[in-house]
């Protein structure tokens, strides 16, 4: 792409001090990737509060993105991304999940009510300046100052540097799709959700794509257990079941799994199977029956977009750390399918292309600005169970 020549660069800088400021920060990082091209990404440090009140130690770095959005458009879709990743304003200066600052927009200057390029305390916190010059060397204030220069002054300021510019990696989605999924027995399996969940009864295999998924049969009834690959991001493991607990509450009466919370009430349970961590998430089972092949009759349509009405409107509001999912089925990273083309044949390969660079070029500026929530994307017959007897 040759637009990076064309689009301003911004410097977003990033903070964290609640939950896992390590792991939220790269999840940030990957959500930032909706705004444009993310062309450097600083090193990580852990830095002491400053303002508000007494509260933990910062996680704090510096991006550069290439962005076709303008600037209050980017900063709508920072404020966006701050709140889907599970920002709570409470007090001024209080502790957040994540905050995202603009700091520099090109050269321009901007005052307001709401928006302020530079940010206004830019030059005065090593824990934004540091990182902004080791991602940006040249930076520049629009009044010609360096913002290198203006390092000596913030000298005395503690920073500790807590992972160099390679922490982050841009994510592989197709990881945990390569990773074949865990082995173990029904009889393992019985044995870990007994001592997670504290659930007895007999195990039977499921399929399942990247997990061991197994069918729990009990005297508290039936549930699905499943044995997480090893290359799944711990945080959407975690939103998968934060997800059902909020759809749980939500709409009570919603035809969807039920999550179960491990005997020490964690969401994901934690065991050590020969010496290795297993991360283990149960589920109530859901009765039904696949989706006859090719089923599909107005119905059926019908009855299926209702239920997805239904399901994305419960959902309404749900925020979670993990819910900028970087997953092959978000649609808004098209352009990651770029490198699969080549395994299509020459003529439909074209189509594919010329798509994603309509994408590129007609979609993903207007998508940085677009409203969000997390939905369910991914009704496909495979993940559809029907009333027994009743396709429709
Ligand atoms: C005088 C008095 C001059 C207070 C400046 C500066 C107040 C910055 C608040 C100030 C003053 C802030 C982070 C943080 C906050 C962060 C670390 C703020 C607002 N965000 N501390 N405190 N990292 N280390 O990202 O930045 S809250
Ligand atoms: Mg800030
Ligand atoms: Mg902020």
């Amino acid at each position: 792409m040759g637009s990076e020549h064309l689009s301003p660069r911004a410097a977003i800088g990033l903070g964290s001090n609640l939950g896992d400021r390590k792991r939220t920060l790269a999840a940030a990082i990957a959500g930032l990737e909706a705004f444009g091209e993310v062309t450097a990404v600083s090193p990580l440090y852990e830095t002491a509060p400053v303002g508000g009140p007494d509260q933990g130690p910062y996680l704090n770095a510096v991006v550069v993105i290439a962005t076709a959005l303008g600037p209050s458009d980017l900063l709508d879709g920072l404020l966006d991304l701050e709140r889907v990743m599970g920002r709570e304003r409470r007090e001024r200066w209080g502790p957040r999940t994540l905050d995202l600052d603009l700091l520099l927009f090109g050269d321009r200057v901007i005052d307001e009510p709401g928006l302020a390029v530079p940010h206004p305390r830019l030059s005065e916190r090593r824990f934004v300046l540091q990182p902004l010059v080791d991602a940006w060397p040249d930076a520049a204030l629009p009044d010609g100052t360096a913002a290198a220069d203006l390092l000596p002054a913030v000298a005395g300021q503690e920073a500790a540097l807590a992972a160099d510019g390679e922490w982050w990696r841009p994510p592989d989605p197709a990881r945990v799709l390569e990773t074949p999924a865990p082995r173990f027995s029904a009889e393992e399996a019985a044995d870990l959700a007994g001592e997670c969940f504290g659930i007895s009864g007999s195990a039977e295999p499921l399929v399942g794509e990247r997990d061991r998924n197994f069918r729990l049969t009990g005297p508290d009834g039936r549930f699905v257990l499943k044995i997480a690959n090893r290359a799944s991001d711990p945080l959407l493991l975690d939103l998968q079941q934060a997800g059902l607990e909020y759809l749980a509450a939500a709409d009570p009466g919603l035809a969807v799994p039920r999550p179960v919370r491990a005997v020490d009430d964690a969401r994901v349970a934690a065991a050590e199977r020969d010496g290795g961590p297993v991360s283990l998430l149960l589920q109530t089972h859901l009765d039904g029956e696949r989706l006859p092949d090719g089923h599909s009759t107005p119905a059926s349509r019908d009855a299926l977009g209702a239920l997805l009405a239904r399901l994305d409107l419960a959902l309404t509001g749900f925020a979670h750390p993990g819910a900028v999912r970087v997953d092959l089925w978000d649609v808004a990273r098209l352009p990651a399918l770029r490198p699969w083309a080549g395994h299509l044949p020459p003529e439909r390969r074209r189509v594919v292309l010329d798509e994603i660079d309509r994408f590129e070029v007609e979609v993903r500026p207007r998508l940085g600005a677009s409203r969000r929530q997390v939905i369910h994307s991914d009704a496909n017959p495979a993940n559809l169970l029907t009333r027994p007897g009743d396709p429709d």
